[in-house]
């Protein structure tokens, strides 16, 4: 197997949602044994400790309509330069959130080391709204569209360019709360969505065998980045988030995808995001987190 070089960046960002605690999610998931979990695989691991995020004061900016704009932009800002630093040193960056706004800072680091980078974004939501349809305000649900360049330019031009991602690179697994403006995008965008219906349906193995033929065959990317979000998983299993939605990817299919996706050896690049140490029970969400990146990385029984 592939040995890696693995780089760990936390970022203890909680300003993109209204519940505190997900700032603690870098630290609960080294205290759940992610560097030991992977090393244990036979790969290398470098933490590179945390990213610096400002305090603020949950205001709405006057001319963006965005909620804490400016410290969630200064940290994407760092987020970014890190990730591309260590990208471009050939490790595997693997970013621990935090809430998902921090997704637009990875995808601005990796994105310039890819030609045609493909994206899965596992969530119960599709994270595209824009400060104009956000139910909330609240930055966690606008990642994905700020990342195919749609919404306010304070989010859309990180780093100064956009797209990070085109919209047809990008498939979303275990969708299923998408508000009304999220869905009208997804239908114009031509956006692959694999709901739970599908997931049900005809399973996970089939999903995940055809989001790689998608990825791969179909829209030849030259890498893809994993953006989890551990609200993806039925909050059963993961109850530590700031926005549980009943119904949703077991724990043992969210195990196959991820063994799945190390098999196909296509992912580039991951973060795990959204664990919520005090919303958590014992720390399970984080215990997940690290069985996943386990699988994704690839543990096996046997
Ligand atoms: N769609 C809602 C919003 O934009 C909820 C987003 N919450 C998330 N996204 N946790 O993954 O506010
Ligand atoms: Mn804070
Ligand atoms: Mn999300
Ligand atoms: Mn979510």
């Amino acid at each position: 197997m592939n040995k890696l070089n693995v780089s760990i960046i936390g970022v203890p960002m909680d300003h993109g949602q209204n519940r505190r605690g997900v700032d603690m999610g870098p630290s609960a998931i080294r205290y759940a044994g992610v560097v030991n979990r992977i090393e244990n695989l036979g790969h290398t691991v470098k933490d590179e400790g945390d990213i610096l995020v400002g305090h603020a004061d949950g205001k709405v900016d006057t001319d963006t309509n965005l909620r804490n704009m400016t410290v969630i932009t200064e940290a994407m800002e760092a987020l970014g330069e890190k990730v591309q630093a260590v990208t471009e040193t050939g490790n595997f960056p693997l970013v621990l959130g935090g809430d998902h706004s921090i997704a637009i800072g990875t995808l601005a680091g990796i994105s310039p080391n890819h030609e045609n980078l493909g994206v899965i974004w596992y969530d119960a939501h599709a994270d595209m709204n824009t400060s104009e349809t956000s139910p909330s305000g609240n930055i966690h649900g606008m990642p994905l569209a700020a990342s195919f360049g749609h919404g306010h330019e304070k989010l859309t031009q990180i780093r100064g360019f956009a797209p990070k991602v085109k919209p047809e690179n990008i498939v979303i697994i275990g969708a299923r709360s998408v508000d009304p403006g999220e869905r009208e995008l997804i239908r114009e965008r031509g956006i692959k969505v694999y709901s739970m219906h599908e997931i049900d349906k005809m399973g996970m193995d089939f999903v995940i065998e055809d989001s790689i033929r998608y990825l791969k065959e179909e829209r030849k990317t030259d890498g893809v980045h994993l953006s989890l979000d551990l609200d993806g998983i039925d909050p059963l299993y993961t109850p530590g988030v700031g926005t549980p939605v009943p119904g949703g990817i077991s724990y043992r299919e969210s195990h196959l995808a991820m063994e799945m996706l190390h098999d196909a050896g296509i992912i580039t690049s991951a973060e795990f995001v959204e664990v919520n140490p005090i919303l958590d029970e014992k720390n399970r969400t984080a215990d997940v987190a690290v069985a996943l990146i386990g699988s994704l990385l690839g543990e096996k029984l046997l």
